[in-house]
């Protein structure tokens, strides 16, 4: 044994496939490539290979990681295994059961396990330590690899409740990868939304088999995936600041109208039909331009234009693969995203719907009523009445936790609307670390900022009045220059919103008026830039 247990690095995890070798290649010469350009750690999977011939290749692959000095682990043969003196053997659900495998290996063979589910972590660190030393957890998403896998992918929301189960049952000493899908362009996202929410544990590294052992370069597959494991900060809004510099103030927001009305950012809906006018017309008055653009065909192109902007509001729903490829693309592009889960809640079919597509990307800002945020928090699931919130949930310490959650799980800016507005950063200004998270930085350690100004009862007598504050957060993160603060420009547009809304109901006569009015009062207070004379006002819980 040449390794302890507690010096292995579980990185940049490769898993073997000879049945998806290009042309011209072959398990040793992909393997070694991965090797001299950044795998930390290889196991041999080969479910079509008979074991004489396993045990040979085995034994090549065992020459490659010691001469680069990783371990090497092989999958369910846990005889091969130990014939060959493998450092590891790795185990799946339907393979032996782990104590058994502990009796056979003796107690130094680092044991890996297959986990996608709570009870399995329940299970194993009822073990205790001594039986298994790390998990792959997945799979994470769709992957061509496991053929005939009954799985559902997880994505990182179901990673998260894994890693949170690993604290709360103190598996401090079992390691974790993830796996299934994994690829450049979702390798960073993984790594930095999957921490637990005590803060204190992220994955240890990623496995994955496709993007190595079938890439016609795997020296330069490698390099890519090591430089994204190497970075520490996922720059999901390539020119944004996510920090303010201080206390958001009169000054910070006048400084995001006047980079809005300069940069004129194009803002593309993907919205539902009641809210299309509307929302239109909210962004024009506050000098950027919207899109109504389903087209996935144009979606590569609109997200390159300067300062382009996604607001996704799922009220009605594009197709599902025009959804993925606009939110790829703005990911792509690192492009703002502004995420609104209209209903979820109100039915299985938009909770799951909502789901997929927040395990498809990273967003910049996600912004629901107090009904929204509570069903994407977890804290209550059970209390939506259609699409509209519920305005009987005025629960201040209820809602600001809800609030913490789902910026802190989906890190983003969250925003709960309602009589008072909730505002939390839980983005970390993009920073992603291997294994220790937020380096204890929790949940409930994230500040909230509550937007007020008196009940607008009549806000709710109108249509898309919800809709209309993520056109207007929409405009104004994506109006930011360089040098702009996205936390700052989604607290304006809340305060912006809401200042306008108490004008516009002071002098409307009515429902109708109210909401022409709200333009007006969005226009004039956008263009005169006084957020001094702004009546709502911004506390810090
Ligand atoms: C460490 N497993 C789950 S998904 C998958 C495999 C092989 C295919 C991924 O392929 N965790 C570890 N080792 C394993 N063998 C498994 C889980 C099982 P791709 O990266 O091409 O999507």
């Amino acid at each position: 044994m040449v390794f302890t247990k507690k010096e292995v690095d579980y990185s940049l995890y490769l898993v073997t496939d000879s049945g998806m070798l290009p042309e011209g290649t072959t398990l040793c010469s992909q393997v070694e490539a991965g090797l001299q350009n950044g795998v930390t750690l290889v196991q041999i999977r080969e479910k079509e290979t008979d074991t004489k011939l396993f045990i040979e290749e085995a034994l090549e692959v065992r020459k490659l990681c010691t001469k680069y000095n990783v371990p090497l682990i092989i999958n369910d043969r846990i005889d091969v295994a130990m014939a060959i003196k493998a450092d590891g053997v790795h185990v799946g659900q339907d393979d032996m059961p782990i104590p058994m495998v502990r009796d056979l290996v003796g107690p130094d063979m680092i044991i890996g396990w297959s986990v996608g589910k709570i009870s399995e972590v329940e299970q194993l660190s009822q073990w205790g330590p001594k039986y298994v030393d790390y998990i792959g957890i997945g799979t994470l998403f769709p992957t061509q690899t496991k053929k005939n896998s009954k799985k559902v992918p997880m994505g990182p929301q179901g990673a998260i409740e894994i890693l949170n189960a690993l604290e709360s049952n103190n598996a401090t000493w079992c390691r974790t990868v993830g796996i299934g899908g994994l690829h450049p362009d979702n390798i960073q996202r993984v790594l930095y939304q999957c921490t637990s929410s005590n803060g204190k544990r992220s994955l240890d590294g990623i496995s994955l088999v496709s993007d190595i052992m079938a890439s016609k370069d795997a020296a330069g597959s490698t390099k890519i995936l090591r430089a994204l494991l190497d970075s520490t900060t996922y720059e999901f809004d390539k020119s944004l600041k996510f920090d303010s510099e201080g206390p958001v103030n009169h000054q910070s927001i006048s400084n995001v109208i006047k980079q809005v009305s300069s940069n004129r950012p194009l803002v593309q809906h993907i919205t539902n039909k009641v809210h299309q006018n509307f929302g239109a017309n909210v962004t024009l008055a506050l000098g950027s331009s919207p899109i109504m653009s389903e087209i996935e065909s144009e979606v590569g192109e609109l997200c390159k234009i300067p300062n382009a902007t996604l607001l996704l509001n799922t009220g009605s729903v594009a197709p599902i693969e025009m959804l993925r490829t606009a939110v790829h693309a703005y990911n792509e592009e690192r492009r703002p995203i502004v995420f609104d889960p209209v209903g979820y809640s109100a039915t299985t079919t938009r909770r799951s719907l909502n789901d997929s597509l927040l395990s498809y990307g990273q967003f910049t800002c996600v912004k629901g009523n107090s009904s929204e945020i509570l069903g994407l928090s977890g804290l209550n699931r059970d209390n939506m009445k259609g699409v509209d919130a519920d305005t009987s949930l005025t629960d201040i310490k209820l809602l600001a936790q809800a609030t913490r959650i789902v910026a802190f799980k989906y890190k983003t800016i969250a925003v709960c609307t309602g009589q008072t507005d909730f505002i939390c950063d839980g983005t970390f200004g993009g920073e992603l670390h291997l294994s220790t998270a937020t380096n204890g930085s929790s949940v409930d350690s994230l500040t909230v900022f509550a937007v007020s100004n008196g009940d607008i009862p009549i806000m709710g007598d109108i249509t898309a009045s919800g809709c209309s504050l993520g056109s207007t957060i929409a405009s104004l993160v994506g109006g930011l220059g360089p040098s702009g603060s996205v936390f700052d420009a989604v607290v304006s547009a809340v305060l912006l919103y809401k200042s306008a809304g108490k004008l516009a109901s002071e002098t409307c006569e009515g429902s109708g008026s109210f909401h022409v009015k709200l333009i007006d009062n969005l226009y004039n207070l956008f263009n005169e830039n006084e957020p001094s004379k702004w009546s709502a006002t911004l506390q810090q819980l």
